[in-house]
């Protein structure tokens, strides 16, 4: 593993032990709570979605829940000023076009437009938690799925960010491991740290200029790399591949450049998955799975 990941891991840890001293030093016990203890619950399923309208800022740590068996994917949008969210979501809708161009420029715009605050992809069985730092204002729940199957009917929820807890990242739970989204020089790729099993908390960070979603999804036991690639060689071709997954995605959602967040799922099994990323590329409008942004993984 680089030397630039084992770096920032053992400052992660020097940081967490400096903040576990803060914090035992602090006089407002009400500081002192993780934020994952009080988390913005959010349920949703085919009837709409439903969340609290006003939370505190800051630190904040949401958990996404739903009860479709076939899996759902919400996705937090912060518009820019002078940005309107139907904006937003109008050139969204063009980044799931089959036409590339379309795609690539659809999410070009997305990204210019508006912060991607994370998400997640959930079912029956696996619900997720992400924490992340957000600064008051409003923010957007969107259900991607919904979305994808009728831009023209957004199912969506403003959720109104007030104050701040004075909480720094820093005083999140400890993580496990970390997945870096990252650009080299062959196309956007996933380096794991650490992430070996199905419950503990991984932080993900999105160091690529474009914008990046985490999916896990189940595999049989032996599914090959090479497999992947010839399975999105052959939807890039415009066939229609055997796939290789054995289940619905679960996984944290879509990350603008130059964010975090901190994801732990709760209910994924032990097992074999790939983590890939669907978001389409900027330039020819391909999903980024296609240009090899997926990894084998197996978690205990
Ligand atoms: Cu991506």
């Amino acid at each position: 593993m680089s030397q630039q990941l084992r770096s920032r891991a053992t400052r992660a840890v020097a940081v967490s032990a400096l903040t576990l001293t803060a914090v035992v030093g602090a006089t407002c016990p009400a500081n002192a709570a993780s934020p994952e203890d009080h988390p913005i619950e959010v349920t949703f399923n085919a009837a709409g979605i439903q969340a609290p309208e006003s939370h505190q800022g800051g630190l904040v740590s949401f958990r996404i829940a739903t009860d479709d068996a076939a899996g759902r994917q919400l996705q937090l949008l912060r518009p820019h000023a002078g940005v309107t969210i139907d904006k937003v979501l109008h050139d969204l809708a063009d980044s799931f076009s089959v036409t590339g161009g379309t795609a690539a420029a659809g999410i070009r715009a997305v990204r210019g437009e508006a912060e991607a605050l994370g998400g997640a992809m959930v079912t029956s069985a696996v619900h997720e938690q992400f924490t992340e730092e957000v600064a008051p204002g409003a923010v957007y729940l969107l259900d991607l799925t919904a979305f994808q199957a009728d831009p023209a009917h957004p199912v969506m929820k403003r959720l109104d960010l007030v104050g701040t807890s004075g909480q720094s990242a820093n005083q999140a739970r400890f993580d496990d491991g970390m997945v870096i989204e990252r650009d080299e020089a062959a196309g956007p790729r996933f380096q794991t740290e650490d992430m070996d099993h199905a419950h503990l908390a991984y932080l993900v960070h999105n160091e690529s200029a474009e914008l990046h979603e985490l999916q896990l999804r189940p595999v049989a036991p032996g599914t090959t790399e090479e497999d992947l690639r010839i399975y999105y060689a052959g939807i890039a071709a415009g066939r229609q591949p055997k796939s290789p997954f054995t289940g619905p995605a679960t996984g944290l959602g879509v990350l603008s450049p130059d964010h975090s967040a901190s994801i732990q799922a709760h209910g994924l099994q032990p097992g074999s998955y790939a983590l890939i990323c669907t978001v389409p590329d900027e330039r020819l409008g391909f999903m980024h799975a296609v240009l090899g942004m997926h990894r084998i993984v197996t978690l205990q």
